[in-house]
């Protein structure tokens, strides 16, 4: 079942592995990728990963692949919670988008318990460390599959 996917992870991710591991814990961007890329190989697909602290690059990269791929694992870093833009784009992809947090951002301060990009969002994995982005390829894998049986 092929299909490409856009992992896109926002500010700071680039960090992971150094930033607040007690927090995001010690593995590292790289790491990030290897997993996602290992999962959707699982199922037949491919990862083209991008990592931006500029929220003009991410857009950018959402509206690229409008069209040319079947799905978004999107971690927004802080932007999650202030970026009308980011939603924005994420609409305009017309991607099936899940959403990841590293953390449980429930579980932290009050201003990281709203999303902006929930309101789009297929789905929303949060606290279940960088696990959560092999989980968010399964969502959109298995998506795939029963938009194709049902075509
Ligand atoms: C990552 C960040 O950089 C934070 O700004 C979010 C998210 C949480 C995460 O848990 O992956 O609040």
């Amino acid at each position: 079942m092929s299909g490409r996917i856009l992992l896109l992870n926002g500010p700071n991710l680039n960090m992971l592995g150094l930033r607040e591991p007690e927090i995001y814990g010690e593995a590292t961007l790289d790491d990030v990728v290897a997993l996602t890329r290992e999962q959707a190989r699982a199922h037949g697909c491919t990862i083209d990963a991008v990592q931006s602290n500029h929220e003009g690059d991410l857009i950018d990269a959402l509206h690229r692949a409008r069209g040319t791929h079947i799905g978004c694992v999107l971690n927004p870093g802080g932007l999650t919670h202030t970026s009308v833009a980011l939603l924005d784009a994420v609409k305009a992809s017309e991607l099936s988008t899940v959403e990841v947090h590293i953390s449980n951002p429930h579980a932290r301060e009050a201003f990281r318990h709203h999303s902006y990009i929930s309101l789009a969002a297929r789905a929303v994995i949060a606290g279940a460390g960088i696990q959560g982005y092999a989980f968010a390829v399964d969502i959109l894998a298995a998506d795939h599959v029963s938009r194709k049986i049902s075509n």
